[in-house]
């Protein structure tokens, strides 16, 4: 079995709560709600924010697995309320007599799950895809991916991110331009950032199955974070080098092995070799346009403009933040896996 920390989600983006369960942590680690509670902050922010940010104020609640501030083994439970719910209780209602039309939509937005979803799930009202496939559930992720990256820091691996681009430039200096112009063109914009992990151990991963490859996992999780549309590891112009400038040769300094580049990105044979984890995505701009682009009306199949409620201009910042909870959560089953144990001091002894 290759999945040691486990995690499902639940909730929609204008429900009363997002909810996780967290399966598989041993006992005995340290779990801080304030650790969690400050990634949370750092999803809610970044430039080009919309509405919806003001009105959350994005705090964990821990319901289980956790007790005197340490991890049980139990099964770890989190929730994220919705404070924008008390808005949508009425539209939001699991009851059938409170059936009604209001903020219901049959205008697909391109580029969102509208069109696929209604027509996978048989839904007229657009509202019931949206509910779900909204980035909101990031949120809910973030916190799962906290609660991992402070165990890995228990063993001295942390992780970073940093913004690369925002639509066309990649002079930081001309990011909030960038946004501020393509919000006052009812637009949105995407971007590209980097994450990396810092003193990962070797052996991670591994090159026996194609299921247990690193890469593979890591790439799978940060692309599962909607609006990703590529994740690339290491010096993404590989494709282009010839193999001997590419390669990261290897030299023995004090005794031990050293490499003066890392065009691998810390990861060879689908394993971590110790050098930093480098791991570059791009995110598309978001699909929710206030100046709409052109679409179907599901209703009557006459053609029309998307919907809009509100949006982001640009949720880069936030996505980076994500990208780095998602791999948290990867390699932190890497390390259950191979360091493996039920609780503190089998897992720290193999660490060791
Ligand atoms: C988000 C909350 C959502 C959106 C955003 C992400 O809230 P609302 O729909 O109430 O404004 O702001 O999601 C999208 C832009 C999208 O297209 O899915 C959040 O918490 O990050």
């Amino acid at each position: 079995m290759y999945e040691k920390f486990r995690f499902l989600t639940a909730g929609e983006s204008h429900g009363k709560c997002l909810t996780a369960i967290i399966e598989g942590l041993p006992s005995g680690f340290i779990i801080d709600p304030d650790f969690i509670n400050g990634e949370l902050k750092r999803r809610q922010g970044g430039y080009g924010r919309g509405g919806r940010m003001q009105i959350e104020s994005d705090t964990v609640e821990i319901t289980s697995g956790v007790r005197f501030g340490k991890t049980t083994g139990a099964p770890l439970t989190l929730v994220i309320y919705n404070r924008d719910f008390e808005n949508w209780e009425k539209i939001m209602s699991i009851h059938p007599e409170d059936e009604t039309d209001e903020k219901s939509f049959t205008k697909y937005r391109p580029g969102h799950a509208d069109y696929a979803g209604s027509v996978k799930y048989n839904h007229k009202d657009l509202r019931n895809v949206l509910e779900r496939s909204s980035a909101r559930k990031t949120a809910i992720e973030t916190a799962v991916g906290a609660v991992a990256k402070q165990i890995l820091e228990q063993f001295n691996i942390r992780g970073y991110s940093r913004i690369l681009q925002i639509g066309n430039t990649k002079n930081k200096d001309e990011f909030h331009t960038e946004i501020d112009r393509a919000k006052e063109e009812g637009d949105t914009l995407g971007g590209k950032f980097v994450v990396i992990y810092e003193n990962m151990p070797v052996g991670l991963g591994s090159y026996v199955h194609w299921d247990r490859m690193l890469d593979g996992r890591i790439a799978q999780a940060v692309m599962s974070i909607p609006a990703v549309k590529t994740v690339s590891i290491g010096n993404h112009h590989s494709y282009k080098l010839k193999g001997s400038e590419f390669h990261d040769e290897m030299f023995i300094e004090n005794g031990k092995i050293v490499r003066e580049t890392n065009n691998a990105g810390g990861i060879e044979g689908g394993m971590t070799n110790g050098e930093n984890l480098q791991i570059f995505a791009s995110m598309k701009p978001i699909p929710t346009l206030r100046k709409p682009l052109r679409t179907v009306d599901a209703a009557d199949m006459s053609e029309t403009e998307a919907h809009f409620e509100r949006s982001d201009t640009c949720a880069v910042e936030a996505c980076a933040v994500v990208a780095e909870a998602r791999i948290a959560a990867v390699l932190l089953n890497e390390i259950l896996l191979k360091y493996g144990g039920d609780n503190f001091d089998e897992i720290m002894r193999n660490f060791k």
